[in-house]
């Protein structure tokens, strides 16, 4: 059961991208440094509805890290607190090798992004050779961790495909329209609509609007029954002036899906429509929210 609802609507699947790899400390209180503390922000974004979390790590201080042990105790603390599907990030920080960006793969996630192409990234370039594709997807395959596919760029989508065309990747798969990366593909509807038009059959999508752009995009694919990210990774403001908490920007899209007559997925629910097994031993503590709110797929 992949949750619908009587208008045939796939249930909507809310990822949280809680703290990224860019905004620092000084900027906003509210990003997730430590593995407790993504714990308890998994545990907080599932109450409000996200059944995804994406996953950067930092230090205590807040720098960026691809230590492997603090990936590892951060999956610990996501499993004790939440049934989340667990994705960590393989793009990391500008700067990393692709060595530290791959190194806690080892560790097993259910799903790692895969970027589909070199970006500008602000004044950086986000670099994603077709070589570190490669390297990146022999990785995965390794580890038997599920791609997302991150596209920044309309180019991403043509470079994903010529990977397929390669036969290092296989379609359908899930793919997150990156949208507002200064540098990369603006942020409008008629582009999401021109990426979603270019899929290849089968795929599923989520939109990641940058910024101010991301309540409109959020809003824009849950018409168009695709999947959501939100998160300070990619949007520190819930409004002109006001610093956001994650779990409010997923109970927002949560709400506004609940308005629109979308039923919002639960991690066991996701797994489904992204065509991941089930987690062994895993809660479904999701349910009772969506069950309260009258959207589980059985009282819809
Ligand atoms: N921090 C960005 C340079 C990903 O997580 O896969 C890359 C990024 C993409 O955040
Ligand atoms: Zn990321």
């Amino acid at each position: 059961m992949t949750g619908e609802n009587a208008r045939g609507m796939e249930a909507l699947v809310i990822t949280v991208a809680a703290v990224g790899a860019e905004l620092t400390p000084a900027q906003t209180p509210h990003l997730p440094l430590t593995p407790e503390a993504l714990g308890e922000t998994a545990a907080r974004c599932e109450a409000a509805g996200a059944a995804l979390i994406h996953v950067h790590c930092r230090t205590d201080d807040g720098r960026n890290t691809s230590d492997p042990a603090r990936f590892g105790a951060a999956l610990a603390a996501i499993r004790a607190r939440s049934g989340l599907i667990v994705q960590f990030t393989t793009g990391g920080a500008i700067g990393m090798t692709v060595a530290e960006r791959t190194a806690p793969l080892a560790l097993r996630p259910e799903m790692a992004t895969l970027t589909c192409g070199t970006v500008n990234f602000g004044d950086d370039v986000f670099e994603n050779s077709f070589p570190i594709m490669r390297a990146i997807l022999a990785e995965l395959q390794r580890y038997g961790v599920r791609p997302e596919l991150e596209i920044f760029d309309a180019g991403h989508l043509s470079n994903a495909k010529r990977l397929a065309a390669d036969g290092l990747l296989s379609f359908p798969q899930h793919v997150d329209f990156v949208l507002g990366v200064p540098g990369g593909l603006d942020a409008s509807v008629r582009n999401l609509v021109y990426l979603v038009d270019a899929l290849p059959a089968g795929c599923t999508w989520s939109v990641a609007g940058i910024g101010r752009a991301q309540l409109p995009l959020a809003t824009v694919a849950i018409a168009m029954g695709g999947h959501v990210r939100v998160g300070l990774e990619d949007n520190m403001y819930y409004a002109i002036g006001r610093l956001a908490q994650n779990d409010e920007l997923v109970a927002r899209v949560t709400r506004i899906a609940t308005e629109l007559g979308r039923p919002v997925a639960t991690p066991a629910q996701a797994r489904g429509i992204l065509g991941l097994p089930p987690l062994a031993g895993a809660s479904d503590a999701g349910a009772a929210l969506h069950a309260s709110q009258g959207q589980s797929a059985a009282a819809t």
